[in-house]
């Protein structure tokens, strides 16, 4: 029988040769990306099934399009495997991606121009945490907070004056590109303080909570905990709305019909995959080793000559300094280790005086190359690597013999999804 993909080969040889093309590139290169991984085969599957065909407007048992028998089977198993991998009471499985999810909550949940407390953007909060060039940040009145010169740490006490002064209504955690855990205590007993709404944007380290390798905000008493489905997850691309009992039927509404229409039924069935592996006890292994790795990448880089911002990770992420450490900023960093196969993003830092597609570092992660099964040796290895390719940026000889090595290093360790 002809599969799938021998129709694409046959009939579209260019959308076929990109695609073998990117295969290679996620095999033979080592992807540090921290909002990137490699999904499940079956994952793989779901998406590329027929549910790509449906329309299904609406939740289960209450459908705009008629056919819903197995779509409702699926967003049910979907929702009732999110609320028991992350002990919440209700889950919004059909956001179509982070940005979505975020919006649904704001939207669904306050005013247009109320006031929501957030991390700012080169401090390590996300686009839709309220930066100015977002419609949510022209929308909502953003109050960012931002974290200590000296330690990168979240200094609590201006949480607690802005708060008091602002009277968010929303008070939010969570980042795109911090390296460190989350006070989740401090933030709720703020939030109290002024009768905010608690929301946790976990989208970075989602599956590390999933795989109780990271602190779950419900079990501070959060009310709302949004988190992309595809990053350290390991599912597709989409979001999720995890919330308390209270806030579900505002949620469902603002998702849709509010904000989307037709959810993506194909996503969802990956979702519901993605979420029984995380039930299993592999996932839990794979989250406590993302951690372990990025806590040896990050000593081993410093052991070097790389320069970390907050001195270093208690996640799956660090993020460089590279005009301190190397004299280059973020741009040329990632050009350079990219001419190596080694995959990073350049990537603001606090308060940095450059701009953003020429910024002051870049950003690593290891969620991806621990789902090919590298450990701690290797990431000894891979700083080396590292610190050698920015020692060097001119290198060309040196460029090509670490891409050569690197792709060698590779062949060792299988890419889910693909083998
Ligand atoms: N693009 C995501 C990231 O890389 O962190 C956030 O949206």
């Amino acid at each position: 029988m002809t599969s799938n993909l021998e129709y694409l080969e046959q009939n579209d040889p260019a959308v076929f040769a990109a695609l073998k093309g990117e295969e290679e590139r996620q095999r033979s290169g080592i992807e540090l990306i921290p909002s990137e991984n490699y999904t499940h085969a079956e994952v793989l599957a779901a998406l590329g099934s027929v549910f790509t065909n449906k329309y299904s407007e609406g939740y289960p048992g209450r459908r705009y399009y008629g056919g819903q028998e197995y779509t409702d089977q699926i967003e049910n198993l979907a929702r009732d495997r999110a609320k028991a991998v992350f002990r919440c009471e209700h889950a919004n499985v059909q956001p179509l991606s982070g940005s979505a999810m975020n919006q649904a909550v704001y939207l669904g949940l306050l005013e247009p121009g109320d006031t929501i407390l957030a991390m700012d953007l080169s401090h390590g909060g996300h686009l839709t945490h309220g930066a100015p060039v977002s419609h949510m940040g022209k929308l909502f009145n953003f109050v960012r907070y931002v974290t200590d010169p000296v330690d990168g740490s979240i200094d609590f006490d201006q949480v607690r004056n802005d708060a008091l002064a602002h009277k968010p209504k929303l008070l939010l955690c969570g980042y795109t590109s911090y390296p460190r855990d989350i006070d989740y205590a401090a933030f709720k007993a703020i939030a109290d303080e002024v009768g905010a709404i608690t929301m946790t944007d976990a989208s970075h380290f989602g599956g590390l909570v999933a795989g109780d390798a990271m602190k779950n905000p419900f079990d501070f008493g959060f009310d709302v905990v949004t988190t992309t489905t595809h990053k350290s997850l390991r599912g597709p691309r989409g979001g999720m709305v995890l919330c308390k009992k209270e806030f579900a039927s505002k949620i469902d509404k603002s998702v849709f019909p509010g904000l989307q229409g037709g959810p993506h039924m194909n996503a969802i069935a990956a979702i519901a995959v993605t979420l029984l592996k995380a039930q299993q006890p592999e996932f839990k292994q794979y989250a406590q080793q993302v951690l372990r790795n990025a806590s040896t990448l990050a000593t081993e880089l410093m052991n070097r000559q790389a320069s970390l911002v907050t001195g270093g990770t208690d996640n799956h992420m660090m993020v460089m300094n590279t005009m301190t450490s190397y004299g280059l900023d973020g741009r040329v960093a990632e050009e350079v280790l990219d001419q190596a196969a080694i995959t990073t993003n350049k990537q603001i830092i606090p308060d940095d005086p450059n701009p953003p597609l020429r910024p002051s570092g870049i950003r690593i992660g290891t969620p991806a190359a621990t789902a090919r099964g590298m450990v701690e040796s290797d990431m000894v290895q891979l700083a080396e690597w590292i610190n050698t390719c920015l020692r060097n940026p001119e290198d060309q000889a040196l460029l090509a013999k670490t891409r050569g090595d690197v792709e060698d290093f590779c062949r060792q360790f299988p890419v889910p999804g693909l083998e």
